[in-house]
């Protein structure tokens, strides 16, 4: 719904170490995405009064928040990082992200506390750096677990197209200008990542790094929904 009214499928990872610049950031692109991404293990002042601001910017702008937690461990440890710690992720966010390897236990739990008619769940299906170890065959469990779970998991982390249409393809991985970074990560155009099949393209760097976050969140914005549409 949200992506056909604001003629998005865009989503800014916003990877910054403090929160004023996330806020700043967010409200430079609100406008143009349908969601943020945060890594709210990676900044140094959280506080449950910046989680708030940031919920109140994004309601107002029909931005939904994905805590890209990347959770990977039992049930009972991950209501825990889940619900509890300082960050208290289940108040503030509206998806995660969970890797399919400890299988269903963690889904049940999060059925359990979370608020299902607005929260959920994007299982890691495929990753985009070079050498990881998400292979076809990991790949095919990961989709039949979120089959066996409709209600909790919305979609997938993946770089290829979702084989459940009723599941979102979220896909990272993306920039305009270069193919890699200093580090693992691999890169495709948002021409080719919606030709491959993502409903929504994940960019962080692409606009974090630039110099004008909002017009290139724009571009980014104009690109990926044009091939969408086609
Ligand atoms: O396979 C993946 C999965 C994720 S969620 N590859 C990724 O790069 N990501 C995340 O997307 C990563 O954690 C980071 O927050 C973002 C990519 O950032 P960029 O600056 O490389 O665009």
């Amino acid at each position: 719904k949200i992506i056909q009214q604001k003629k998005s499928n865009l989503c800014v990872s916003l990877d910054y170490k403090k929160t004023d610049k996330i806020l700043e950031v967010c409200d430079l692109v609100k406008d143009y995405v349908v969601m943020v991404k945060i890594h709210v293990d990676i900044i140094e002042d959280f506080s449950l009064e910046f989680a708030k601001k940031l919920e109140e910017m994004c309601d107002r702008s029909n931005v939904l928040i994905l805590e890209d937690r990347k959770f990977a461990d039992i049930g009972h440890i991950f209501k825990k990082q889940f619900t509890g710690g300082i960050h208290r992720i289940l108040s503030w966010c509206h998806l995660i992200t969970m890797h399919a390897l400890v299988g269903p236990g963690p889904l049940r739990c999060f059925q359990e506390c979370a608020d299902l008619d607005r929260q959920g769940v994007l299982l890691i299906k495929e990753m985009s750096n070079q050498g990881n170890m998400l292979d076809k065959l990991y790949a095919d469990k990961c989709v039949a677990l979120a089959q066996q779970h409709p209600e909790v998991v919305g979609g997938f982390i993946g770089q290829s197209s979702s084989p459940d249409t009723n599941m979102l393809c979220v896909m990272p991985g993306v920039n305009r200008v270069v193919k890699q970074d200093q580090a693992d990560q691999r890169y495709k155009t948002p021409q080719q990542a919606v030709e491959d099949g993502a409903d929504i393209i994940i960019v962080g760097r692409g606009i974090t790094a630039s110099h004008n976050p909002r017009t290139e969140a724009e571009i980014y914005r104009r690109l990926a929904w044009e091939k969408y549409q086609k």
